[in-house]
């Protein structure tokens, strides 16, 4: 026994290895679009186990670096990133990751097979799927707000399947002043007296500074203050020697995670820029950015789900304790059951969501469904980001010691995934955008109308009693809005978290019906049926009442003030 050694996880294919992904998209996809891009996810779910991970390996070992003076003392502020970060570039571009939504080859369909791309690749990506994230909200948003030269300059690059001919884009928003409270942004942009702008300011975090490009905001000179005052700007960082536009690295961001990834603190010094959409309403126009990236933040945290469970599931047959394998102990094969129901309920929300953003930009969805997207945008964002960090840390200790050991590659997964509920808006600021979208854009009638569709549907009848818990979950969430609405907006907000997370699991319940319902009838497999049973016999909507009483007792315990007997 003293030789023993354990066998490690192995992956395969992770397209065919993905019984829900093909079903899915077997369900969902017209049979012709469906024949047509399966080969494609076929050949990335295999890169995705071979050549793509020796990139990643690579990129992840060879942390990049920034190099400030040249050896004679001239500030060149280089960036330098591994060749495993490169070539995972030109894999990004070869495979269209970005491209298949704007090619739009597939209609309304496009959506869904880019982010199936999207899926595949990043948990293999080092997180290269961030530059991407801002690459493609920066392709929407010039391509809703720029002018044709502008779209003629760079959108044919963000767009290109040619690796010498791709650019990716920064999304510069974050400023000392706030992450969140974007409003206070105090970069300000001054007339170059040619029709462009110099940019002078500090952008705090700005991931992927090797990019060619940048969206950002700033204040023009004397324009107001708060949010509507910013504008949205277009920036490229090199001139033609490839030397910074007056742009300073102050030094890389030394982050508990994503550490492939070169995210730097800026210092802009007069940086040439462009105006996009006309002066003001900055950060509405960046808000078309930033729901694209929030959607690849949801589509990444199922991308880890998916990977944490082909790891631990494969490791369930190979280690052995106490006489019996991982895979025929009783408790761990419960545990790991649970991880299947989680990623089985992040999976619907997020291609659902996947399918409206695909009819929304090639204006084949109704105004119903374009609100729906609208609200499911931050639910399945904060919702999923949850998931991936619960699920991602099951899967270490699934592993024991081993899990929490770097070199098996596993502790990165959790260290990666707990950035996906910070980054594009915490839990709080999308549990907010929840309450935005319903009160400004009225996307609650058609969110709560979606759900009774999808509920109408499901008539198989050992569905009925889940059915009916989804139904009954709804009924509590339809009541409590106008109630808490009638108590204020304190009530409200306090609220806003476990509202956002009924909306999440009650829509996700009906969505988990559907697809049972299909996968029984037309696949005679009851695996997403009992997913989806063990789904909906859990409380969907955990809501709360946070009247007077209960906020002052909430301030006691959150800040340790008096409350006293009386
Ligand atoms: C793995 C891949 C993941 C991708 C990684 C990408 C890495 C990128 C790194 C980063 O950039 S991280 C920084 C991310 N920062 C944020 O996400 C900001 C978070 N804060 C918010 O979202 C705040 O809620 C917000 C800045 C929007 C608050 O701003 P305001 O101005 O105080 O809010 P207001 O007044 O409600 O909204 C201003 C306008 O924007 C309104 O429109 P109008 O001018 O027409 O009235 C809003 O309706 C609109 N708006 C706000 N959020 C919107 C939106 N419109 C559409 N969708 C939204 N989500």
């Amino acid at each position: 026994m003293a030789d023993f050694i354990q066998t490690g996880p192995e992956l395969r294919n992770q397209y065919t290895d993905d019984r829900l992904l093909r079903s899915w998209l077997r369900r969902r996809l017209p049979a012709e679009v469906f024949a047509k891009i399966e080969p494609g996810l076929q050949r990335l779910g295999e890169r995705a186990v071979t050549d793509m991970l020796a990139m990643e390996r690579d990129a992840e070992t060879n942390e990049p670096v920034h190099v400030p003076y040249d050896p004679w003392g001239r500030r060149i502020d280089d960036i330098v990133t591994a060749p495993g970060w490169k070539e995972l570039e030109r894999v990004a571009a070869e495979e269209g990751i970005v491209a298949h939504g704007y090619l739009r080859e597939d209609g309304a369909w496009s959506r869904v097979h880019q982010m199936a791309r999207l899926y595949l690749y990043h948990p293999s990506s080092a997180i290269f799927s961030c530059p991407l994230a801002m690459t493609d909200g920066a392709a929407r948003a010039i391509e809703l707000y720029g002018d044709e030269e502008l779209k003629a300059k760079a959108y044919r690059h963000l767009i290109s399947t040619d690796p010498d001919e791709f650019w990716t884009s920064g999304q510069w928003m974050t400023e000392k002043t706030g992450g969140s409270d974007v409003g206070r942004s105090e970069t300000v942009a001054k007339p170059d007296g040619k029709g462009g702008y110099l940019l002078y300011g500090t952008k705090w975090f700005t991931s992927a500074t090797t990019s060619n490009m940048a969206m950002t905001l700033a204040r023009i000179e004397g324009a107001p203050e708060g949010s509507r005052g910013l504008s949205l700007f277009y920036l490229e960082l090199r001139d033609d020697e490839g030397r910074l536009k007056n742009i300073f690295v102050r030094r890389l961001k030394d982050k508990l995670g994503t550490r492939a990834l070169p995210t730097a603190e800026l210092e802009l010094q007069g940086t040439p820029a462009r105006l996009v959409g006309g002066e003001g309403h900055g950060v509405r126009k960046i808000a078309s950015l930033f729901n694209i990236t929030r959607i690849y933040n949801a589509v990444c945290a199922l991308g880890y789900i998916r990977r944490g469970i082909a790891l631990a599931r494969d490791y369930a047959g190979k280690r052995e304790a106490f006489g019996k394998q991982l895979s025929n102990q009783p408790l761990h094969v419960e545990m790991l059951a649970d991880l299947q129901v989680e990623f089985e309920a992040a999976f619907q929300l997020v291609f659902r969501m996947t399918e409206l953003l695909g009819k929304d930009e090639t204006g084949t969805g109704s105004d119903d469904e374009g609100a729906v997207l609208r609200l499911l945008t931050p639910i399945a964002k904060l919702y999923t980001a949850k998931q991936a960090i619960a699920v991602v840390s099951e899967v270490l200790e699934s592993f024991g010691g081993a899990g929490y050991v770097e070199d098996t590659g596993i502790p990165k997964l959790l260290r990666d995934a707990q950035t996906l509920s910070i980054w594009e808006g915490t839990t709080n600021v999308l549990s907010l955008d929840t309450l935005r979208a319903i009160e400004k854009e009225n996307a609650f009638v058609p969110f709560m109308k979606d759900l009774g569709a999808r509920l109408a549907s499901v008539t198989h009848p050992e569905l009925a009693g889940s059915v009916q818990r989804v139904r009954e979950a709804a009924e509590r969430i339809q009541a409590w809005l106008p109630k808490a609405a009638a108590e204020g907006r304190d009530f409200v907000e306090s609220g806003a978290r476990m509202f956002a997370y009924g909306l999440a699991r009650t829509y996700m319940g009906a969505l988990m019906l559907e697809h049972a319902q299909y996968s029984a009838e037309h696949e005679h497999d009851r695996r997403s049926l009992v997913a989806a049973k063990r789904w909906c016999a859990r409380d969907l909507a955990p809501l709360v009442a946070p009247d007077d009483t209960h906020r002052h007792e909430s301030r006691a315990l959150a800040l340790d003030e008096q409350l006293i007997v009386e």
